[in-house]
């Protein structure tokens, strides 16, 4: 069987959705829920944990901060620091592959810089990759009308390490967040790196005063697009929630572990910290990469390039 496995590089993942963070629960309250759903995974014979977008801290952007110290507070200033060191040695302890989101300040050209960042962290405890969210949904001022703000574009930077892949655990892996996973040039630019896995971390309101929408059909959205992802590249996604009610915002939950064909092979069912598993085999990724989606047989990048424009309305 363990050769099997091994041939087939079949990797046990954990998606380990989090239910709601309150703005006055301390990070090293979060740290020890995420230290359990650790233990959950490695019981169940995980080898890869995800966790979900700014996975220390209640979704803060839902509110207008205008004091620097006050927002500084929402950021992790190194990682690990004092309050989430016991999440690394929980990952040497128990000898895991641990992804999470948080929310990154570091000074960059003596420039205090602010991302939403999402990081690997290996068995040995050691951060062996990085990538900062590139597409930030929401406006950049605070605005009246609505009744929980998303102010990502004003205290998150654009992120300014694209969209990277990793080879890690017999496969290559790549990551992004929230919004991110809305777009498919996200998944094609990892695509055509030849991603076999996407790590996706998300904080998504059921609501939205500005832009009304029934429930069932966010919901769907939540799914369809990781689900597209997934199948037109051949790829594996694992995407998870922070989920519930956070100080009166609700957050979907819907967390899930999407193979290759484009098929939810597990899914949550609460909005609470809960974690789902599953043996994800990336050779199942071979069939469509040599396939119906053999991007060098196929695509025809010559006709695509209105893609990379910015201004659109060039003929
Ligand atoms: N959240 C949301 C997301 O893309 C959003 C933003 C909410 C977009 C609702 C559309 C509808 O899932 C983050 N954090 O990107």
């Amino acid at each position: 069987m363990l050769d099997l496995r091994k041939q087939n590089r079949v990797i046990s993942i954990a998606a380990a959705q989090l239910g709601p963070i309150q703005p006055t629960d301390s990070r090293s309250s979060v740290v020890d829920r995420l230290v359990g759903l650790l233990e959950q995974a490695k019981s169940k014979g995980s080898e890869l944990v995800v966790f979900p977008e700014l996975a220390f801290t209640t979704f803060f952007p839902r509110y207008e901060i205008t004091d620097e110290a006050e927002l500084d507070y929402w950021f992790e200033k190194e990682m690990p620091g004092e309050e989430t060191r016991p999440l690394f040695a929980a990952i040497q302890r128990l000898k895991l592959s641990v992804n999470f989101g948080y929310a990154e300040l570091v000074p960059e050209a003596g420039i205090t810089r602010r991302y939403n960042t999402s990081i690997l962290i290996n068995p040995n405890g050691e951060i062996i990759a990085k990538y900062r969210k590139i597409h930030l949904p929401g406006h950049n001022e605070f605005d009246p009308e609505r009744s929980f703000q998303h102010l990502e574009k004003k205290y998150f930077e654009v992120g300014n390490l694209g969209f990277p892949v990793w080879d890690h655990l017999g496969g290559k892996l790549g990551m992004c967040i929230c919004n991110d996973r809305r777009w498919p040039e996200t998944f094609r630019v990892l695509g055509l790196k030849g991603v076999e896995l996407v790590l996706i971390g998300y904080n998504t309101p059921t609501h939205n005063a500005k832009h009304p929408e029934p429930p069932h059909r966010r919901a769907f959205y939540n799914h369809l697009c990781v689900q597209a992802g997934a199948y037109q590249n051949s790829t594996w996604v694992v995407s998870v929630a922070k989920s519930g009610c956070e100080d009166g915002q609700d957050l979907m939950a819907g967390s899930c572990i999407v193979s290759p064909h484009g098929e939810i092979v597990a899914q949550t069912s609460s909005s609470k910290d809960e974690l789902i598993v599953a043996d994800c085999d990336l050779s199942l990724c071979e069939d469509g990469k040599n396939n119906m989606f053999n991007f060098s047989e196929h695509r025809c990048p010559e006709e695509y390039s209105i893609i990379t424009r910015a201004n659109c309305d060039e003929d």
